[in-house]
């Protein structure tokens, strides 16, 4: 059997960088839909709105004003879902039982808010090249400033675009999460990439960016230093992920040309989706780099994922439930036939 016929049949595909199983049932995508469509988000916005609490010189819950801002802009959270205050006496720790079976911890973090730009009606693929590098610096530096501090173990990078997502605001804004323990998804790719590393000898990422290079099916759109793929083991139907081509573990490690690389193949990646629907496209994103505990981490290979919740149109998404909440998680649009649509929707400029 060739790979295209053993593709066409149910199957699961591993992911290497979780060590989780996906199921792949390409013969289901002809069936027919009557269940809950979205409404496509209205395309019309203004520059400014004054009722916009990250539009420049605005007013933010609890009273606080805005800069007029000209480029990016940083501040804490105003409801953080995490505190940056050690562990209180009395608190979680001393309060919960000694027991195996429940167990709990404090937990210390910081929350910011990066707004992308001080345009309304902007987003990261209506941005200049330029304008997103200046993100991409904005993101480095608030790596090291939290990453830095002593008792942060991780720092999460991501973007929630669209109502669909549950983004409270279109403006181009994400969102900074650093924290005293390396969480759950990044926990995960550690443990493989290090098993990785000790079997091979190698990195899995430059290994498996490596193969996908070779065997182009996969592939969305590339530069110089940077790759956009539709990965073996996606989930969502037009999941991507972004891999710098040298082996490198953070926004950091990435020199100038290398993060002009990064801007172009986020404006060209997030053009390719929004011309995919015709739509504004909703996705989260976020960037996994090393653990900032000050350990080396040569196994760790930065990267982004993108996970769009559409499937066939702008107004059906996919939902995650049933046998994906209970078992595991499923697709039927093939990652290779996802790659090929994505790929036919690059436009050179
Ligand atoms: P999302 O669109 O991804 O939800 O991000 C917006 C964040 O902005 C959200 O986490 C914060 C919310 O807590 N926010 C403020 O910090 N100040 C405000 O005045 C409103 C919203
Ligand atoms: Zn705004």
């Amino acid at each position: 059997m060739d790979n295209e016929t053993r593709f066409l049949t149910p199957h699961r595909r591993l992911n290497l960088l979780t060590g989780e199983w996906v199921l792949v049932s390409p013969h289901r995508t002809a069936r027919p839909w009557q269940g809950q469509v979205e409404q496509p988000p209205p395309e019309e916005r203004p520059s400014y709105d004054p009722s916009c609490y990250l539009c420049p010189g605005n007013e933010r819950a609890g009273g606080v004003c805005n800069p007029d801002y000209a480029e990016t802009f940083v501040f804490d959270n105003d409801f953080a879902a995490l505190l940056p205050d050690p562990a209180p006496q009395g608190g979680v720790e001393d309060a919960s039982p000694q027991s195996a079976l429940l167990r709990a911890e404090h937990e210390r973090g910081i929350c910011r808010v990066v707004c992308f730009s001080p345009r309304h009606d902007l987003t990261l693929a209506g941005m200049e090249v330029e304008a997103i590098r200046r993100v991409v610096d904005t993101w480095a530096n608030q790596y090291v400033e939290l990453g830095d501090l002593p008792w942060v173990r991780h720092v999460q990078i991501f973007e929630n675009r669209g109502a669909m997502m549950g983004a409270s605001n279109p403006h181009p804004h994400g969102q900074i999460w650093a924290n005293e323990h390396v969480p759950n998804e990044p926990a995960k790719e550690l443990q493989q990439q290090r098993a990785y590393s000790a079997t091979h000898g190698s990195c899995l990422l430059c290994d498996y960016l490596a193969l996908e290079l070779q065997n182009g099916q996969r592939l969305v759109c590339q530069n110089d230093h940077f790759v956009a793929l539709t990965p073996f083991w996606a989930i969502w139907p037009f999941e991507t992920l972004v891999l710098p081509r040298a082996h490198c573990a953070a926004l950091t490690d990435l020199d100038a040309a290398a993060r002009d690389g990064l801007a172009d193949i986020l404006r060209r990646l997030t053009r390719c989706y929004d011309r995919l629907f015709q739509i504004s496209f909703p996705y989260s994103m976020g960037f996994h780099q090393r653990p900032t505990d000050g350990e080396a981490y040569p196994e760790w290979h930065m990267h982004a994922h993108f996970y769009p919740p559409l499937l066939r149109s702008a107004t059906v998404r996919k939902f995650m439930v049933g046998y994906e909440m209970l078992g595991q998680p499923q697709r039927d649009i093939t990652p290779e036939s996802a790659a090929e649509r994505l790929r036919a929707l690059e436009v050179t400029e």
